[in-house]
């Protein structure tokens, strides 16, 4: 590609249709690495000393590894959402956590980054865990045809993904809005309400739970999937079924695949793994590699992964013209319903870092999530401070494309490609998240506006930041969110909530 863009910007002057051509292989591709449940502290690079994830550190040593890096939910669909939209998830009340036969909930109408990406003449793909729904309405998709309207309708070309998680089901691969394997002997019925009469379920028939037991209380105990019980009730589609110890490789094969070919045109690849997610099953080759048992052996194949993808672009010839944006959809938990010994195995080992809460929490471990971006060469490498959100991505690709959005568009996003590229050390003036509650934060000061839902979830032990009064931490002193200055500050209070005012 580099050798192309030389060869043909050179022959430009003399032979002017070639320029368009050679503007085009100047284009730098985009991927994005999406982990899910990946905490602050689960990557080593991020200072955990228990865990060793080389090729993140790698990734992050030649590039900018953001300290203060923001989901805009403590969830995979309002944060996945958020971040493919460019606009905060809370403005709807469908965006919380989707079933696994949820309709589009990003409808063709609305413009996403992936609409950029190909407006700007990119090749796009979304490879991995998707969560975001398909289809026309909830629970209507015959899952044995097409199922439209899909990804294509907002902007992606390409599409291999899992319906929503690992947990839930369909537990089948649907490629261009159709299930791979799918035997119309054999069709795939996929309920929300009520099982199917005949076929066992965790609830029922635990002696089948052979490869893993939901934590008691815990639900996931509806349909059983290889050997595991999901969350909805599925029948048929047998040859359909993905394994689950191969999800992982599934989702690098088909990455790689793409990257392939189209190493000759601009491409925007977003890669949303489903390590370190429930249930997890990673591949042998990792079982036992972490010692902390499928939670952690999961993150060493998440750090595989990495590694994949950017030997990819090398042996391509193209890794110098691609930027790579690697994060996680929110903050990190240990038992999230599975008997997978992850408790019991962590030893000393943090995955929120030094903050408070976790994945569904208010507190900034529910958000503050790994960020790095690297584009050699072009990026000011090293540890940036500076206050950045995924909402920007839309923004910032739009900055870094060189074109601009309408103002509905860029409602909530802000291009901070300076930021991103560790070159303004400040980034964005405010973030404002939502886990239950909204919260807003200066990166100094955090506000978590006051509710009356539940403080604590027992079942995966979390701290939910939730609160019948104000809440206000001084994060510059306190990352820990351990005393609340509401009372000493109201100043600070109208000041971080006229952010919010001014965007609702
Ligand atoms: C919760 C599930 C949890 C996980 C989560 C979604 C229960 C009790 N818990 O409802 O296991 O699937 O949804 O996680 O069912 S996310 O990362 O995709 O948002
Ligand atoms: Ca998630």
């Amino acid at each position: 590609m580099k050798f192309n863009t030389i060869f043909l910007s050179g022959m430009a002057c003399s032979f002017g249709p070639f320029f368009a051509v050679a503007q085009q292989a100047a284009k730098p591709n985009v991927v994005v690495i999406m982990a899910d449940d990946i905490g602050y502290g689960d990557l080593s690079c991020y200072g955990e000393k228990t865990i060793h994830t080389p090729n993140v550190e790698k990734l992050a040593d030649g590039g900018v590894m953001f300290t203060d890096a923001h989901s805009v939910a403590a969830t995979s669909t309002p944060s996945r959402y958020s971040f493919l939209t460019g606009h905060y998830a809370w403005r709807r009340s469908d965006t919380g956590i989707a079933p696994g036969d949820a309709g589009m909930i990003i409808r063709p109408e609305q413009y996403t980054v992936a609409d950029l990406f190909k407006e700007a003449g990119y090749a796009t793909a979304a490879v991995g865990k998707w969560h975001l729904g398909m289809g026309d309405k909830t629970g209507e998709q015959d899952w044995n045809r097409l199922i439209e309207p899909g990804l294509k309708d907002i902007g992606f070309d390409y599409s291999y993904i899992m319906a929503a998680t690992g947990d839930r089901v369909p537990c089948v691969w649907v490629e261009n809005g159709k299930v791979v394997n799918a035997d119309p002997n054999d069709p795939i019925y996929v309920s929300y309400k009520e099982p199917f009469p005949g076929e066992p379920l965790g609830k029922t028939h635990p002696e089948q739970l052979t490869v893993m037991k939901p934590s008691p209380n815990h639900g996931h105990d509806q349909a059983i999937v290889n050997g595991i019980s999901r969350i909805g009730y599925m029948k048929g589609g047998k040859k359909a079924l993905w394994k689950d110890q191969d999800i992982n490789d599934s989702i690098v094969a088909h990455g790689i695949a793409f990257m392939e070919q189209h190493k000759d045109e601009p491409f925007f690849l977003y890669l949303a793994t489903n390590d370190a997610h429930v249930p997890r099953v990673p591949h042998p080759r990792f079982a036992g590699k972490s010692g902390m048992g499928p939670r952690g052996d999961a993150l060493i194949e998440f750090d595989w992964t990495v590694g994949q993808v950017v030997a990819t672009l090398e042996r391509l010839g193209i890794r110098e013209n691609t930027l790579i944006i690697l994060t996680s959809d929110n903050g990190p938990v240990v038992d999230d319903g599975y008997q997978d010994r992850a408790v019991e195995l962590l030893g000393e080992h943090r995955p929120w870092g030094p903050f408070r809460g976790g994945k569904y929490s208010n507190f900034e471990a529910g958000t503050r999530v790994p960020f790095i971006v690297n584009y050699p060469g072009k990026v000011k490498k090293g540890v940036s401070k500076a206050l950045v959100s995924q909402i920007d991505f839309l923004g910032t690709m739009a900055e870094f494309l060189q074109t601009s959005l309408t103002k509905e568009q860029m409602k909530d996003s802000n291009g901070q490609l300076d930021a991103w590229y560790g070159k303004d050390r400040k980034g964005r003036d405010y973030v404002i998240e939502y886990a239950g509650a909204l919260s807003v934060s200066d990166g100094e000061w955090k506000y978590i506006y006051p509710n009356r839902k539940s403080a604590y979830n027992k079942l995966t032990n979390t701290e939910l930041g939730n609160a019948p009064a104000e809440q206000l931490y001084y994060l510059k002193k306190d990352m820990g969110e351990q005393v609340n200055r509401a009372e000493q500050n109201p100043d600070k209070i109208k000041e971080l909530k006229a952010y919010l005012e001014a965007v609702r």
